[in-house]
C-alpha cells in the first residue's frame, strides 16, 4: 500500500518539477492529487504517464491524504499549511514561512536526515532556500572530517529562481538587445538582467545584506551546526536555470585539497568534476535537469592555514526546491509513515 500524495502549486516551476522527479523517482504513491489556485483550476498537469486536472487548493479536504508537498508562497502556506497539517497530512513546505521555526525541522535529507524525527510538533517539515541547500550538502562531509570554522560564499543564482515571470523578462531583453526598436524595461528585477548581475537579491536589512544572504547564514546553522560562521553575497545572473556558488571554507582542522576530492566524491548527492584543464569543471547549463550537487576547482587557500576553495553548481528547480522536497517525502516514508 502506497501514499496519498498532494502536490499544492502544480502549476509553478517548482510544483511542475515536484511531479516530474516523484515520477522519475518512482515514488510510492497510490494516488496524487495536485491544487492550485482558482484562477488555475482545471489546468491539467502531466504525472509521468498521468494527465491530472488541478482541483481547488481553497476548498480542498486534507483529511485522509498522507503528505503534501507545498510549492507556493509564504502568504497561501500561511493559510492552507496549517489546514492540511491540523487534517492530519505531512506538510513538506518549500517556502520560507516555517524554516526558521524551532518546532519545524529544516531537512537536507544528506545532510541531517535524522530531523526528519521532530515533524510532528507542527506536522509541518521545511525545505531550505536553494542556495542554503546545495551549499551544505557540499559542506557537511567536509565539516565532519575537519571542523568548518567559517564560510564565506558568493552566489551567481539563475532567474528562475524568481519563476516563470523572470525567466520571461531575460529572454525578452536578451531579444530586444539584437532589436534595439524594442525597449523591455526591468520588471521583476530593479535592473536590467539581459547581459548584467545584479547583486540583490530579496530585500536589504538593517545591516546592509539581503535577506537572501541571511537565509544562507541561518539555514546553514540550523542544518548543520550553529557554530559554523557564514557570509554571503548572493547575486542575481543572467542565466534560466542552475545557481552555482564560489565557496571558501576555514576549518579547525587541515585539510588537503586531495584528501578533499576524495571526500566530496565518497559523499552522497555529490558529483565531482574537478580537471585543472580547458573544461574540466561544472556550468549551470550542464547540471540542469540533473539531480546532483556537483563540485569543482577543488584547491587550497593558501592565505589561510587551514583553507580550501570550491565550486558548487546544482539544479536550483531540483536540488535547491523539488528535489529536495521529494527526497524528505520519501525520507518521511522510509523512516516514519512506513507504509508499504
Ligand atoms: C531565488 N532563492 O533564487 C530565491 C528563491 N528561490 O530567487
Amino acid at each position: 500500500m502506497g501514499y496519498r500524495v498532494v502536490v499544492v502549486g502544480a502549476t509553478g516551476n517548482v510544483g511542475h518539477e515536484m511531479l516530474n522527479i516523484l515520477a522519475e523517482r518512482q515514488f510510492p504513491a497510490d494516488e496524487v492529487a495536485v491544487l492550485a489556485s482558482r484562477k488555475s483550476l482545471g489546468t491539467e498537469v502531466t504525472f509521468g504517464e498521468k494527465t491530472l486536472k488541478t482541483q481547488d487548493l481553497d476548498t480542498f479536504d486534507f483529511t485522509g491524504w498522507d503528505m503534501a508537498l507545498f510549492a507556493v508562497g509564504s502568504d497561501a502556506t500561511k493559510i492552507y499549511a496549517p489546514k492540511a497539517a491540523k487534517a492530519g497530512c505531512v506538510v513538506i513546505d518549500n517556502s520560507s514561512l516555517y524554516r526558521y521555526d524551532p518546532d519545524v525541522p529544516l531537512i537536507v535529507p544528506e545532510v541531517n536526515p535524522e530531523a526528519v524525527h521532530g515533524y510532528a510538533k507542527k506536522n509541518i517539515i521545511a525545505n531550505p532556500n536553494c542556495s542554503t541547500a546545495q551549499m551544505v550538502v557540499a559542506l557537511k562531509p567536509l565539516h565532519d572530517r575537519a571542523k568548518i570554522k567559517r564560510v564565506v560564499v558568493s552566489t551567481y543564482q539563475s532567474v528562475s529562481g524568481s519563476g516563470k515571470e523572470a525567466i520571461d523578462e531575460l529572454w525578452e531583453q536578451t531579444k530586444a538587445i539584437y532589436n534595439p526598436t524594442k525597449e523591455v524595461p526591468p520588471k521583476v528585477y530593479p535592473k536590467q538582467i539581459a547581459f548584467n548581475v545584479i547583486p540583490h537579491i530579496d530585500v536589504f536589512l538593517d545591516d546592509g545584506s539581503t535577506k537572501e544572504e541571511w537565509k544562507m547564514v541561518a539555514e546553514t546553522k540550523k542544518i548543520i551546526d550553529k557554530s559554523i560562521k557564514v557570509t554571503a553575497t548572493c547575486v542575481r545572473v543572467p542565466v534560466f536555470v542552475g545557481h552555482s556558488e564560489s565557496i571558501n571554507i576555514e576549518t579547525e582542522d587541515f585539510l588537503d585539497e586531495d584528501e578533499a576530492r576524495d571526500i566530496l566524491r565518497e559523499a552522497p548527492g555529490i558529483m565531482v568534476i574537478d580537471k585543472r584543464e580547458d573544461g574540466g569543471y561544472v556550468t549551470p547549463v550542464e547540471c540542469v535537469g540533473d539531480f546532483a550537487t556537483f563540485i569543482s576547482r577543488i584547491r587550497q587557500d593558501s592565505t589561510i592555514d587551514n583553507g580550501l576553495n570550491f565550486w558548487c553548481v546544482s539544479d536550483n528547480l531540483r536540488k535547491g526546491a523539488a528535489l529536495n522536497a521529494v527526497q524528505i517525502a520519501e525520507l518521511l516514508g522510509r523512516e516514519v509513515l512506513k507504509k508499504g
